[in-house]
């Protein structure tokens, strides 16, 4: 039985939730973080000495970093699968993984924090306008390369989609001005049609 400690509102915590139940693997959650604390005991801290979620323990296994843990969760449970065996084809995976982390997910954070987590009296209007354009740039890169297969790393779903897919959930959900991209919208209309997406990539925002 994997537990996984998170308040389900994050989105490095619903990429671990949606790579779970795609594999169908049992599992408890412990909601910490945000309004639910929790993350600042000693306990937590043993945990992760970072004191963010997602943090897993899997059998004694604790590890925390959400696209590490989905790497995981694929390379044990998926081989084949999520997990490509292909190595070119895992790194692409893991190029789309990385680029999610430090790129798109990381450029949308103010415009994130700004429109659904802050009062309206509050705003930084500049950081959340800077935010989104920069999002919208880089959504735009990857508008272009799912023009070229049916998922970010190939033919078949992987890890990838999976972080790319919590990421573009946002995106495409957050009330803003955005380019048209039609290629990723069918894409992400196909991700939340598995089941596993249910109950996990949730609206409105929060
Ligand atoms: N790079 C880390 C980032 C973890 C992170 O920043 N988590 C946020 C939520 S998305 C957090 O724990 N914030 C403190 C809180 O929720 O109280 C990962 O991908 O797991």
């Amino acid at each position: 039985m994997i537990k996984i400690w998170g308040r389900s509102s994050s989105v490095n915590v619903q990429k671990v939730l949606w790579a779970v139940r795609e594999l169908a693997l049992p599992h408890t959650t412990e909601q910490v973080g945000g309004a639910f604390g929790g993350l600042d005991t000693p306990e937590y801290g043993a945990m992760n000495p970072n004191r963010k979620v997602p943090v897993i323990d899997d059998g004694g296994l604790i590890l925390w970093e959400s696209n590490a843990i989905v790497r995981y969760l694929a390379a044990r449970y998926s081989e084949g699968a999520l997990w490509p065996t292909d190595v070119a084809q895992r790194a692409l995976a893991d190029q789309w993984m990385d680029w999610t982390a430090t790129e798109w997910q990381l450029a949308i954070v103010p415009a994130f924090r700004g429109l659904i987590r802050t009062p309206e009296d509050q705003r930084d209007l500049a950081a959340i306008e800077a935010s989104t354009r920069q999002g919208n740039a880089l959504a735009l890169i990857l508008e272009n390369a799912l023009q070229k297969h049916e998922y970010i790393a190939g033919s078949q779903f992987s890890m990838a989609d999976i972080v790319l897919g919590c990421v573009a959930h946002r995106w495409l959900s957050m009330p803003i001005e955005r380019p048209a991209t039609p290629t990723m919208s069918a894409w992400y209309r196909r991700l939340m049609m598995r089941p596993a997406t249910q109950g996990v990539l949730v609206l409105p925002l929060s």
